[in-house]
């Protein structure tokens, strides 16, 4: 595997790096923080080192330094006019450098000869689960029943040196994203499509194969599918997901049971089941209206009861954006390129005109703009994906992408067990008497 020897010459003079920073700089003082910050989420303490990717406010997402619009230019496509192929972006958050067309072809091929071979107990904890449960606890059950097969904890038990752990969880972290789309699908066709299940084609990228298995087979479908799963793979170190992923990794953890915390994370209202509220939301408005085809007025007045009855209007603000989500945006360029007329997206449009006003006037949120999930469902619903409960686990198949290439660099780094400070309610007190 030429990308593994590949990493090895990337990562030891930045592991130096960072031994060299503990070492010399240790008590150098980067930052004050405040109470404020620390009662409210921690919002800006800088307290985690992530490579992978960085969030400006304003900006919003950087993969290695690349924007989305740079990367929709620069990263290898199955189409000139289509869209870069998320084991582009994979390639590029494992070794910093953007991939020529082979090494996307390589990391295709990779994962769809490691996609074979999930062991059957997986299946059957899947099939153990009613069908009714929701398709995120399905997920995160198959995830952990796959865990039996991590070589990072067959490795640990014969006995490794420190310096090597990367190399197991390397091939967990590869085995396991290449797996993610079989038990997504199999979990879709399970609930929603009377388990008629749909193999694997093996000529095909990892996306594309994702909505095949899916039984969504058309073109632009296999396009926004790669451009899904490109624009969710990672979002800085410190979100819930990735945060959790990273957290449970520190100690040592395999890549299976750090990725699942990752996932029961991704599972909250307020991170990745935002997607399928916005729907549920948005369903619910067209029904108490009365109309398929609401008015600005309309949807400000039920936006404005929402927040009366002291609910989110799930889709809009963020706890680092300031500006509307490129990835929002980039959804909306694809949604007016392909079916600007399809009725979900022209109730987008309409809410984004009027949501952002109603937020501002309370006075109290600092991102009134649409956040990823305000479009991705209403995209997928258009396309005939109109299984709500399906979105989140779609949104982990690709978090998968980000979380777990910072695992593989968490050991590379050599990082140690996180292990924060936390104080009782009198020490805060204390501090201002
Ligand atoms: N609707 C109503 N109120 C909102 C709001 C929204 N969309 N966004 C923020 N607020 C409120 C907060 O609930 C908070 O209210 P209180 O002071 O009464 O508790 C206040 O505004 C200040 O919050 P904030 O600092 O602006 O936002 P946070 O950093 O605390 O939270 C987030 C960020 C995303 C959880 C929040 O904006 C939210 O709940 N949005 C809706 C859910 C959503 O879309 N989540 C998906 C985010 C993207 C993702 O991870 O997938």
């Amino acid at each position: 595997d030429y990308i593994k020897q590949k990493l090895i010459d990337v990562a030891i003079p930045k592991a130096n790096k960072v031994r060299e920073l503990v070492k010399e700089h240790g008590d150098k003082v980067i930052q004050e923080v405040t109470m404020g910050q620390v009662l409210t989420g921690m919002k800006g303490v800088v307290g985690l080192m992530t490579c992978t990717s960085k969030l400006d406010p304003e900006e919003g997402i950087r993969f290695r330094g690349y924007s989305i619009p740079e990367l929709k230019e620069k990263l290898p496509k199955m189409h000139d006019d289509g869209e870069p192929l998320p084991e582009g972006v994979f390639y590029l958050m494992l070794t910093g450098e953007i991939p020529s067309d082979d090494d996307v072809k390589y990391i295709s091929e990779q994962w769809a000869l490691r996609a074979q071979g999930i062991p059957t107990h997986v299946y059957d904890v899947i099939e153990a689960l009613p069908k009714d449960a929701h398709p995120m606890i399905q997920f995160n059950t198959a995830i952990l029943a796959m865990s039996t097969e991590s070589q990072f904890r067959k490795a640990y038990l014969v006995g490794m040196d420190k310096k090597d752990y990367w190399d197991p969880t390397y091939e967990g972290v590869m085995d396991l994203i290449a797996r993610l789309p079989i038990i997504a699908a199999y979990i879709y066709r399970r609930v929603f499509h009377q388990g008629r299940h749909i193999q694997a084609d093996p000529s095909l990228d990892w996306a594309g194969n994702l909505a095949h298995m899916m039984g969504h087979d058309s073109e632009e479908l296999r396009r926004l599918m790669r451009l899904y799963m490109l624009i969710h793979s990672d979002h800085e170190g410190g979100n819930v997901s990735a945060h959790a992923t990273h957290l449970v990794g520190s100690a040592l953890s395999n890549p299976y049971y750090s990725f699942a915390a990752g996932m029961n994370g991704l599972a909250g209202p307020l991170h990745g089941m935002a997607n399928q509220d916005v729907m549920h939301w948005l369903n619910k408005l067209k029904r108490e209206i009365g109309s398929e085809d609401p008015s600005e007025e309309q949807i400000k007045a039920y936006a404005e009861d929402t927040i009366r009855k002291g609910r989110v209007i799930p889709g809009y603000g963020h706890a680092v954006l300031r500006k509307t989500d490129p990835r929002f945006q980039v959804q909306l360029d694809f949604a007016n390129k392909y079916i600007p007329d399809a009725p979900y997206i022209k109730l987008v449009n309409r809410i984004y005109n009027v949501v952002p006003g109603v937020l501002t006037a309370t006075g109290k949120v600092k991102n009134p703009w649409p956040n990823v999930d305000a479009i991705s469902g209403s995209l997928l619903t258009s396309y005939g994906i109109a299984e709500y409960p399906i979105y989140t686990v779609l949104f982990g198949v690709s978090r998968a992408l980000g979380v777990l290439t910072q695992l593989i660099w968490d050991r590379l780094y050599g990082l140690p067990i996180e292990r924060p400070k936390s104080q009782n309610l009198q020490w805060f007190i204390d501090q201002v008497d």
